[in-house]
């Protein structure tokens, strides 16, 4: 990238499944090549829809109980670590958006992230609105630790439902200086539309990925390659 005298003060990082790859956490790309991602013969987006839980609760309340306890016995991976001292040691403005429902971005130590998709480790009562912290199953339908009825799903966003707090990313994204983008495949919406915006609104963009993205022709940069390995690299570059 030509070297650009305006300082980087503002950065916004999208983060995508193959930020936890390394961490031994399927990405959805797997999930679909048929490498056994397939879930009981369910293509992701037949078990991540609301349609999907009206129709089956009980194989999607499986599904993710099954996430939630597989990403309990995962770490976070060098990226991930990276990522955490970027944020403790930036002084400017710093958001990670992650598409990611794992954890491993704030147990590696980072504070400054949303999660645009929702948690695993949040249970969402449909009877009294409340997200409640939950490490265990829903398939045997708990009742709410707050309003006492059996209503929990888990507190992810469904193909269909609308992403978290938009208007605090799109905030972010106006006074971005560097928009980041690493380990998704540019597939899902409106997250892939985030580089364009950031385009749009004067940032420069960075993709950290292992391979070009559906999105890569929009980025001013792409560098290729595991995030454990190339994202270390740059943030010991801009922390420089
Ligand atoms: C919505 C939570 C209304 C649940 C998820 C416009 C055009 C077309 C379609 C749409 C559109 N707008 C909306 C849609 C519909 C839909 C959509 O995008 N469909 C797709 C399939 C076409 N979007 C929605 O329904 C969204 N809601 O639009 O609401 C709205 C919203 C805003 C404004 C107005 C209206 C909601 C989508 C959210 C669904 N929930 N997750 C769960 O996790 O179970 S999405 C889920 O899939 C993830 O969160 C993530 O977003 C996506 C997976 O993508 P990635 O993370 O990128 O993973 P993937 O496996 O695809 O790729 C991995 C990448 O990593 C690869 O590039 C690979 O090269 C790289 N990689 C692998 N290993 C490594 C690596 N990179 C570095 N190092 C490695 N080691």
């Amino acid at each position: 990238m030509p070297i650009d005298r305006n300082p980087i003060r503002n950065i916004v990082i999208l983060t995508g499944a193959g930020v936890s790859a390394e961490s031994g956490i399927d990405t959805f790309r797997d999930a679909n090549d048929g490498r056994g991602g397939l879930w009981e013969q369910h293509r992701v987006e037949d078990v991540a829809t609301p349609e999907a839980f009206a129709r089956d609760p009980d194989l999607v309340l499986r599904f993710y109980d099954m996430r939630r306890e597989a990403i309990q016995t995962k770490k976070p991976n060098p990226a991930h670590h990276a990522l955490a001292r970027l944020d403790k040691e930036w002084e400017g403005q710093l958001l990670i958006v992650t598409q990611n429902v794992d954890d491993l971005h704030e147990r590696a130590g980072a504070r400054r992230v949303l999660h645009m998709h929702g948690e695993h480790l949040n249970a969402w009562c449909t009877a009294c609105d409340v997200r409640s912290r939950w490490t265990g199953t829903l398939i045997e339908r708990p009742a709410c630790p707050r309003c006492g009825e059996p209503a929990l799903r888990p507190d992810v966003v469904w193909f269909g439902e609308m992403p978290y707090e938009m208007d605090r990313i799109f905030a972010a994204l106006r006074d971005a200086d560097l928009f980041v983008s690493i380990g998704t495949s540019g597939a899902v919406y409106p997250a892939a539309g985030f580089v364009r915006n950031a385009n749009e609104l004067g940032a420069r963009t960075l993709e950290l990925n292992l391979d070009r993205s559906q999105g890569s022709h929009w980025f001013d940069e792409t560098r290729l390659g595991p995030a454990g390995r190339i994202v270390p690299e740059w943030v010991d570059e801009i922390l420089a």
